[in-house]
């Protein structure tokens, strides 16, 4: 018997008992399509310093660096397709069971998976955009620009600053989005909290401040978290398998 079998049949009765469950997801959820996190081992910051986005508007240098990162990591957000646990994240709310995903991730699987109501923390990679006039651009075009040779695109309308419309260490993050988070929080009753590292704010503070005012807390993560001590299961396994074991049970098959 699969020694976390409990703890899965206890998230699957969560989940049946809850009216108001949401997910949050981080880098984790992805790496069983092949991109990285940031955290573990071989992760983006093994390989990269993060660009501040304050050195983003102040130096060339940092430009540099920052397109450099991106050129490289391209194919991968690129070729990247939903996982087991995208797909069962969008069965749940497809069947009622949530009734959102918060994320952290920026590569769009969760709607590509089927997800409706996704709320973006950090943006999205799915398009750049001009700091001055908010142009968009694809991220197709901009790689075909730094593969011609620009290590630095500007915009073709304005030539202001053109940037992932991901959001950097020291940018704010979308207001309307962090304030319908922050609600949800303190209306929920269950949040499955899945494959973040939970140290980054104010992102963090989601399950946190729901688990304080009353929710239930999951937490499946395949390394220790700071909140695992909160939480009502911890399941230290990969999401994908984890997840469908859960729907499994839930679907009764
Ligand atoms: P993180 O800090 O990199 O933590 C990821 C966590 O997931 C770690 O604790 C890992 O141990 C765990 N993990 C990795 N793979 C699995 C797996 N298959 N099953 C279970 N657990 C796993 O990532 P967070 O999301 O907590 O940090 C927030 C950053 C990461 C946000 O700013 C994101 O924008 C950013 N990020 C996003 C992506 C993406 O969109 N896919 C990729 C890399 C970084």
């Amino acid at each position: 018997m699969n020694p976390d079998q409990g703890a899965i049949e206890k998230i699957a009765q969560l989940l049946a008992g809850s009216r108001r469950a949401i997910a949050f997801t981080g880098a984790g959820i992805s790496t069983e399509s092949g991109i990285a996190d940031f955290r573990s081992p071989g992760g983006i910051w093994s390989r990269y310093q993060p660009v501040l986005f304050q050195d983003f508007l102040d130096s060339e240098e940092a430009r540099r660096r920052y397109w450099k990162m991106k050129r490289e990591g391209y194919h991968e957000l690129k070729m990247a397709r939903p996982n087991d646990g995208h797909r069962a994240l969008a069965r749940l709310e497809a069947s009622g069971k949530i009734i959102a995903i918060i994320t952290q991730n920026i590569d769009g699987l969760h709607q590509d998976a089927g997800s409706r109501r996704v709320l973006e923390l950090h943006g999205t990679g799915r398009y750049c955009i001009c700091l001055s006039c908010s142009k968009r651009f694809s991220p197709d075009e901009i790689q075909a620009r730094l593969e011609a040779g620009e290590e630095i695109p500007v915009c073709s309308h304005c030539g202001g600053l053109v940037k992932s419309a991901t959001i950097s260490f020291g940018q704010s993050l979308p207001a309307d989005v962090l304030a319908e988070a922050f609600d949800l929080s303190m209306s929920t009753d269950l949040v499955l909290a899945l494959g973040s590292s939970l140290v980054v704010e104010p992102a963090a503070s989601i399950p946190l401040q729901a688990k304080n005012n009353g929710a239930r807390l999951v937490i499946i993560n395949n390394a220790e978290t700071p909140l695992d001590r909160l939480a009502d299961v911890v399941v230290h396994r990969a999401i994908g398998s984890t997840l469908s074991q859960v729907l499994n049970h839930l679907e009764g098959v």
